[in-house]
């Protein structure tokens, strides 16, 4: 079954309008501005003279309907819900926004307007056979992006410098764009899980967080290594092993079967009981066209993790004052186990 055939089954309405630019592209494979208006039947994407040819290419089995002047959005699927007498609407209204439910629902008479409710969200859980193989080829670009640039980046740098140098190896190597913004932080900036890269000028003696991903075909992947500049040891150095030794029992709890809540307890408690309240997010969430999805690896999330979830596993220790440091791969749920996307080693890397 197809993406669009498996929706319809889930739709329960008599029409859905899509508007998120990654469920058109899941649905359609249209990746064009625009929406679509889908029933039963039918299978229309609406787009002004811009994508026209865009839409023939991508999307050939779809109906292409021109939206140009008076001919605008609201008055277009109204006329569609007409023609095709859908009287309930799935419409997405956690991302549409005010003003434009506003117009949209003005238009539409006798329609009653749906909330999606996650229909979508819920069906891209899963990965097919062609979503996992983009997903893993993403993770195979950054992870070779990372272990080429190693020898290139040294003490004197700035933080953004090594983002620079980072993001560039990854389109090199194929990447369409980043995955998400790259988080670079060094340092006492270490502290923050989600550091913007600065101009901070990494030293010596420093851990360097770096958290990123590649894009492929839409398709995400996300990992995160932690490197230190020169010897390190101390604090900083129990702080990594900490963190890896929760991160491999963080990675050998996942199996099928298991509820998310479960494997975010094992890390949780392993960092809790020695540096408690320093991991203070979700051990790992979903990763697809977009980067963050379901099913999250949360505390208490009673989520039953499926063949075909992509997970990341990603537990870090936070200590403003000293600096701090996270681990992350991102696998592949099978009945087999795990298959692990990311190939960098993960003992610590003194550079
Ligand atoms: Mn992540």
């Amino acid at each position: 079954m197809n993406h669009l055939e498996a929706f319809i089954n889930a739709m329960d309405a008599d029409a859905a309008l899509i508007h998120r630019p990654e469920n058109l592209r899941w649905l359609a494979g249209y990746t064009g501005e625009g929406c679509l208006f889908i029933t039963r039947s039918v299978h229309a994407v609406l787009t002004d003279f811009r994508y026209y040819e865009q839409v023939r290419r991508q999307s050939p089995s779809w109906e292409l309907v021109e939206i140009s002047g008076e001919r605008n959005y609201p008055a277009r699927i109204a006329e569609l819900a007409k023609a095709h007498g859908a009287r309930r609407v799935r419409i997405e209204t956690d991302y549409l926004t005010y003003d434009a439910f506003v117009k949209l629902t003005a238009a539409l008479k006798n329609v009653e307007p749906v909330p999606m409710d996650g229909v979508p969200e819920k069906l891209r859980e899963i990965k097919d056979e062609a979503e996992l193989a983009s997903i893993r080829r993403a993770a195979a670009i950054a992870s070779d992006a990372f272990m080429n640039i190693l020898p290139r980046i040294h003490a004197g740098m700035t933080e953004k410098q090594v983002q620079r140098v980072l993001e560039f190896e990854m389109l090199e190597l194929g990447s369409e764009g980043v995955a998400f913004d790259t988080i670079a932080a060094a340092g006492l900036n270490g502290a923050l899980p989600h550091a913007t890269p600065s101009d901070h000028v990494i030293r010596q003696g420093e851990l360097l967080t770096l958290d990123f991903g590649a894009t492929v075909d839409g398709y995400r992947s996300d990992m995160t290594r932690t490197v230190g500049f020169g010897k390190i040891d101390g604090e900083l150095r129990q702080v990594y092993e900490t963190v890896r030794m929760a991160q491999q029992l963080g990675l050998d709890a996942l199996a099928v079967g298991k509820t998310c809540g479960d494997v975010d307890r094992v890390a949780r408690e392993y960092i809790d009981a020695r540096y408690p309240g320093t991991f203070g997010h979700s051990l790992g969430h979903g990763v697809g066209l977009f980067i963050h999805e379901q099913p999250r690896l949360a505390s208490g999330s009673t989520a039953v993790l499926r063949c075909g979830h992509v997970v990341t596993v990603e537990p870090g220790i936070y200590i403003p004052g000293l600096g701090g440091c996270r681990i992350e791969d991102t696998v592949i749920m099978t009945a087999q186990g795990v298959i692990n996307t990311v190939s960098a080693p993960k003992q610590l890397i003194e550079l």
